[in-house]
C-alpha cells in the first residue's frame, strides 16, 4: 500500500510563521534528512553561547558556530543567534577582575560591547535575529531579577546596555529577550514589566520569546493563552523559541520508561494540536516557533532533569518518522 506523503511543517505553516529547530554539530549531520525536509529555521542550541566562542578574553572561537551557519545558507534555512547575555554556560574570566576581584562595572560592561560587536557583526546579514538577553528574570514570585554576575556587577542596566550594543552592531538584526516559565503568572508579569519599561526608554528591543519547555501535565493550555495574549499586548513580535513537549512533569523522576506509555502518546497528540491551533490564532503576532531539536532521537531533556533518562518531547519519532503529533499539527484545513 502507498504511504500517505508527508507535507513539509514548513510549507504547512508557511502562511502562519516559520518552523525552526535547535542544532549542534552532530544533528546537523544525524537529522539532515529531517531538518532539510521539514525546517526553514535554525538555532545553534550551544555553539554561539559565550563560553563555546569566546572562552578566553583575546580567544574567539568560531568554527562550529560558523559550520552551524553555513548548514542554515547551504539549506535556504533562517538561522536565529541565541545567546548573547545569560548567567549561564559564560566563562568565569568575564566576570574576574583584578587580584583575585570582581570585575569592576566599566571592565564588564567594555568586555559585554567587545563580545556583542564581535559576535553579532561576525554574522551580520547572517543571522536576522539575536536573543540577546536570556532568563534575567527571577522565578521566584518575590524576587524581581535573578542574581547573577551581570546583575551584581553592573546593575539593572546590564540589559538595556546589551540591547543597545547589540542594535549598534547590526542595526537590521530582530532583538530579543527570551525566557523560560514564561507562562507562569508571576514570572510572566516581571516579563512583561521588564519589556515595557525597555520600551518606554526606547531601548531598541523588537520581541519577546517564550522558550515553551512545557510538558504534558502543564502550563494548561488556557494559562498559555492568557500569557500569549498578554505578551502580543506589548506591540513587538512574539517567537516560540525552544518548544518542547516534555512527557515527563517536571517534578517527575521516574527512569524506568523504555518508550513513552500510551497514555503520554495520547496527551501529546492532543497538546500538540491545541497549542499548534493557539499559534495558528497569533499568527499576526507570531513569526517562528523553533522546537528545541528536531525529532526524538535527541533532546537535552535525556540529560535534564534527570541525566540519562530519554524523553520523547517532538513530533518527528527517534528515526525521524511523523508521529501521531506530527498529523495533529499537519492536517487541520
Ligand atoms: C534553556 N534554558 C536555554 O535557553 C537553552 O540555551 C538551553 O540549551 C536549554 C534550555 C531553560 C531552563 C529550563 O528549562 C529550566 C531551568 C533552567 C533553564
Amino acid at each position: 500500500m502507498d504511504k500517505k506523503p508527508v507535507p513539509a511543517l514548513r510549507d504547512t505553516y508557511r502562511e502562519y510563521f516559520d518552523i525552526g529547530a535547535a542544532v549542534n554539530l552532530e544533528t546537523i549531520v544525524s537529522q539532515k534528512d529531517v531538518l532539510t525536509a521539514h525546517f526553514n529555521s535554525i538555532t545553534a542550541e550551544n555553539d554561539m553561547k559565550f563560553e563555546r566562542v569566546h572562552p578566553e578574553e583575546d580567544v574567539y572561537t568560531f568554527e562550529a558556530a560558523d559550520r552551524i551557519a553555513d548548514f542554515a545558507a547551504a539549506h535556504g534555512m533562517k538561522l536565529r543567534g541565541h545567546t548573547l547575555v545569560w548567567h549561564n554556560q559564560t566563562p568565569d574570566w568575564v566576570f574576574a577582575g583584578k587580584d583575585g576581584r570582581p570585575a569592576d562595572r566599566e571592565t564588564l560592561l567594555a568586555r559585554m560591547k567587545d563580545h556583542i560587536d564581535t559576535v553579532v557583526g561576525r554574522y551580520k546579514g547572517i543571522a536576522y535575529a539575536w536573543d540577546v538577553v536570556n532568563e534575567a528574570v527571577e522565578d521566584k514570585a518575590d524576587v524581581w531579577l535573578r542574581r547573577s554576575p551581570w546583575l551584581d556587577l553592573i546593575g539593572e542596566d546590564f540589559i538595556a546596555n546589551a540591547f543597545e550594543f547589540a542594535h549598534a552592531a547590526d542595526p537590521q538584526a530582530v532583538l530579543f529577550y527570551n525566557d523560560y516559565n514564561e507562562c507562569q503568572p508571576e514570572k510572566r508579569d516581571k516579563i512583561i514589566r521588564l519589556v515595557r519599561g525597555l520600551k518606554e526608554r526606547d531601548v531598541p528591543i523588537h520581541g519577546v520569546g517564550l522558550q515553551g519547555h512545557w510538558n504534558l501535565y502543564g502550563p494548561s493550555l488556557d494559562t498559555i493563552r492568557e500569557a500569549v495574549e498578554q505578551y502580543a499586548a506589548l506591540g513587538l513580535q512574539l517567537q516560540i523559541t525552544e518548544l518542547d513537549l516534555s512527557v515527563f512533569e517536571f517534578e517527575d523522576r521516574r527512569t524506568d520508561l523504555l518508550a513513552p506509555t500510551p497514555e503520554m502518546v495520547e496527551r501529546q497528540e492532543e497538546l500538540y494540536e491545541k497549542v499548534f491551533a493557539l499559534f495558528r490564532e497569533y499568527k499576526e503576532v507570531l513569526t517562528a516557533v523553533t522546537f528545541w531539536g528536531a525529532s526524538d532521537d535527541y533532546t537535552w531533556l535525556d540529560g535534564f532533569p534527570v541525566r540519562g533518562r530519554k524523553n520523547w518531547p517532538f513530533v518527528f519519532d527517534v528515526n525521524h518518522q511523523p508521529k501521531g503529533s506530527f498529523w495533529k499539527i499537519s492536517d487541520f484545513r
